[in-house]
């Protein structure tokens, strides 16, 4: 009897975790299904499990950059979070993180909602001297609290920024005058908005060619169009098309990338766009691994 069967639970390609015999310095998956203070569209806890399954629609080789998906990388399995405690959960993360950093793997976290990236960055930002990250978004997530709330899927990269992370966001198109005064007030946010990137795409990956610190990548899927990627927990028109996001990629592939996160694709439907989309947009880094 022939079985052809697939495991949905781990990430197509991935490695079999043998924790005596983890290969240093690659990539390790976590999922973090949990969605307690969405305020829009919930549903990003079934992220996880949805870009799984969809991360067997892709070929070994890829044909767009070249290249074949043959880094080794593993795949963890979910982080046991608390559902309705937000800083729980971030502190859980944060010590999967530590244990991870500790194996010689830098971490892949699929969300879940955007406050995933708290307890990575939280982590990484302690291992480092300096940390730039790259932050893909519709919206700047730099608010001191949301609605009272200090760990929020709105408050993200202003945590972030506590920790003394330099900030490169790219994609805004949704903000407050609050935040636009803070970014004001600081000097390590560079930004480039939606039509920076749609229009002087040469002077993002510039600017992100000079980066010469370690990168943190996080993209919430909102920072796509909904046109492409509409299971996000706050949509918001005009974002970024996909050969936009492979030219991010690919320019980010040339550096020191020591983690990276896709949060926010939020959909209990398999084969659903942004479930594949995200699936694709991890494809696609490994394959420039
Ligand atoms: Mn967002």
């Amino acid at each position: 009897m022939l079985l052809n069967t697939y495991e949905p639970w781990k990430f197509a390609f991935s490695a079999e975790t043998d924790f005596d015999n983890i290969e240093k310095d690659s990539y390790g998956i976590i999922g973090v299904p949990f969605d307690s203070t969405t305020s829009y569209h919930s549903g990003s806890r079934l992220g996880p499990i949805v870009v799984r399954e969809a991360s067997y629609g892709f070929e070994n080789y890829n044909i767009n950059f070249k290249t074949s998906l043959d880094c080794i990388f593993y795949d963890f399995g979910d982080v046991n979070v608390v559902p309705g405690n937000c800083e729980a959960t971030c502190n859980i993360v944060e010590d999967t993180v530590n244990e991870l950093f500790d194996l010689g793997i830098k971490p892949i976290t699929i969300g879940g909602e955007h406050s995933a990236s708290i307890g990575v960055i939280k982590a990484l930002s302690e291992k480092y001297e300096k940390l730039t990250v790259v932050h893909l978004d519709a919206h700047r997530d730099l608010a001191f609290d949301f609605i009272g709330e200090k760990y929020s899927h709105a408050t993200v990269m202003r945590r972030a920024h506590e920790f003394g992370v330099d900030l490169v966001q790219i994609g805004i198109r949704s903000s407050s005058i609050e935040e636009e005064d803070f970014v004001k007030s600081t000097y390590n946010i560079q930004t480039f908005k939606n039509k920076d990137v749609h229009r002087h795409m040469d002077a993002v990956e510039y600017y992100l060619t000079t980066v010469d610190t370690p990168i943190y990548l996080s993209i919430d899927m909102d920072v796509l169009d909904p046109a492409i990627a509409p299971s996000v927990g706050n949509p918001t028109p005009g974002g970024l098309f996909i050969s936009e996001i492979e030219d991010l990629i690919r320019s980010l592939s040339f550096k020191n990338v020591v983690g990276m996160d896709v949060v926010e694709t939020a959909t209990d439907r398999l084969g659903e766009n942004t479930a594949v989309t995200a699936a694709k947009i991890i494809y696609d880094f490994l394959s420039l691994i």
